[in-house]
């Protein structure tokens, strides 16, 4: 059954010993983001923040909602230790059959409409989330919905959200994302962009809005798959746009048209504060609508392991091997794993012709996931893709440094990869790689070298024996 919302979640998290409730006085300022880096780094429970200095009680955060595999399995009503794999699975099966949301009249997110010169966003305690930080960010673990300026498309996508003041954010929309292919068409006809920021939804929200799903779908039809049941929306007050019912909060406003101010650089998902300060879009906010003691759903992007490390991590791993399949590659398994912060996809794959690692890589990039992760490696089907020591291994081994990697040049893909130099950020050009790590089909069977394992070098019956026997031998 599907969580109603957020708090239905935390609930649920609660019984299963996966929250953790801080009563002490925690601050804003730095206190609260270094709690739940820690939490992140050692994978606890989510820390759950009832009380922030300067604040009244009831202005809570809760942090880190998805980073360890434990608790994106329990928002996805799954048994808490599920395998990387059946992620994958249950993926496919939720996504292949969307459900239009219901319009209701009215929400939770109602009790509260902030307007004129109510709104101030630091009514909320937002974090100072990392030292350096351009500022206080709101927008760290919420969506933000836009609507394509001649068509009905309505995107659903999580993007960071800086504060410049009280009535004014700012943000990162990179062209190669939905939200920055909309605003370059009203830019276009110097048009202000709508937008609604729904923060703290219920579970399934948030992950499908850190998925790339093909432009022009609607990702609030594809949440409702998710779920299993359709989303239930209100409309905004001040935009023709619709959020969850039960968001926490909601910021409604406009990006202004080819208006800039410099926002960032923030701790992020690659694990650097990479992406520097630069002049990027504004946005003003028009009405702001929020639940009786509101909870601000914050994530702290950094080195693994992270809220993008394990649920956007799977969600992009889930549409990559979709699409992969697809397209008609015999592959067996696909991992990006979370120590990679979002850089490496492993693929295993059947080898049927000697180029299969190219095509696979090719593929992957083409994706709208895929094209955010520059090295690909390929292993072969005997090879668990979620098992690093054995990825690692094929790796050394198989892959050859010249002959067994591919690069190429002029990329695009995200200015948030620290490997990447000012000029390939600013231009968003730079370099793949994949790793071809399966024996080439020209050597002659006995050039291919034999695997000297225990499974691999011993005859089957004496391996039995020797399992058989193995306590007897004094083991
Ligand atoms: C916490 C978090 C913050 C993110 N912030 C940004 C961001 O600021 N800009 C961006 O382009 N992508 C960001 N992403 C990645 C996007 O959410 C992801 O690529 C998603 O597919 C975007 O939606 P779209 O496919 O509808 O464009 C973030 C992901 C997470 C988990
Ligand atoms: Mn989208």
């Amino acid at each position: 059954m599907a969580f109603y919302d957020l708090r239905q979640f935390i609930d649920k998290l609660k019984e299963t010993g996966d929250v953790v409730y801080i009563d002490q006085e925690i601050d804003w300022n730095l206190e609260a983001g270094a709690i739940m880096r820690r939490c992140n780094e050692t994978q606890t429970p989510a820390p759950f923040f009832e009380k922030i200095t300067g604040y009244p009680r009831g202005y809570r955060l809760f942090g880190s909602p998805l980073s360890t595999f434990r608790r994106l399995a329990i928002a996805m009503g799954m048994e808490p230790d599920a395998h990387y794999q059946s992620f994958l699975e249950e993926f496919e099966k939720r996504i292949k059959n969307p459900k239009k949301p219901i319009l209701v009249s009215d929400g939770p997110c109602k009790e509260n409409i902030l307007c004129g010169n109510d709104i101030d966003v630091l009514k909320f305690p937002v974090p100072l989330i990392h030292e350096g930080d351009g500022g206080r960010y709101i927008g760290t673990w919420h969506i933000s919905a836009t609507r394509d300026l001649d068509s009905e498309w309505v995107n659903w996508g999580m993007y960071r959200l800086m504060v410049h003041d009280k009535n004014t954010l700012g943000g990162l929309m990179v062209p190669t994302q939905h939200i920055g292919m909309m605003l370059n068409k009203y830019e276009a006809k110097n048009k202000p962009m709508e937008i609604a920021i729904a923060i703290g939804t219920e579970p399934a929200t948030a992950i499908i809005a850190t998925c790339g799903v093909p432009a022009g779908t609607n990702e609030m039809d594809i949440v409702g798959g998710f779920r299993g049941e359709p989303l239930e929306v209100v409309k905004c007050e001040t935009v023709d746009l619709v959020v969850p019912a039960t968001s926490e909060i909601v910021i409604e406003g406009e990006v202004l048209p080819n208006q800039r101010m410099e926002e960032g650089p923030f701790g992020e998902y690659t694990g650097y504060q990479a992406g520097g300060k630069g002049p990027r879009p504004v946005l003003k906010i028009k009405a702001i609508t929020h639940r009786n003691d509101p909870i601000l759903t914050v994530s702290n992007m950094g080195a693994p392991v992270d809220d993008s490390d394990v649920c956007m991590n799977v969600a992009w791993a889930s549409d990559i091997r979709i699409q992969l399949l697809n397209a008609g590659f015999p592959i067996t398994g696909v991992c990006i794993p979370v120590e990679s912060s979002g850089t490496i996809i492993v693929v295993a794959t059947q080898k049927p012709y000697n180029s299969i690692a190219n095509g696979i890589a090719s593929l992957v990039w083409s994706t709208k996931n895929g094209k955010h992760i520059p090295r690909v490696i390929v292993v072969e089907d005997d090879i668990d893709p979620t098992d690093l020591k054995q990825v690692i291994f094929a790796l050394g081994t198989k892959c050859h440094p010249i002959r067994g990697t591919t690069t190429v040049e002029n990329m695009p893909y995200s200015p948030l990869i620290p490997f990447l130099n000012i000029k390939e950020k600013t231009y968003f050009s730079s370099a793949n790689v994949v790793y071809d790590c399966t024996w080439p089909l020209d050597w002659e069977p006995k050039n291919v070298p034999r695997l000297a394992s225990f499974k691999g070098i011993y005859p089957k019956e004496l391996q039995d024996k020797v399992l058989l026997n193995w306590k007897n031998y004094g083991f």
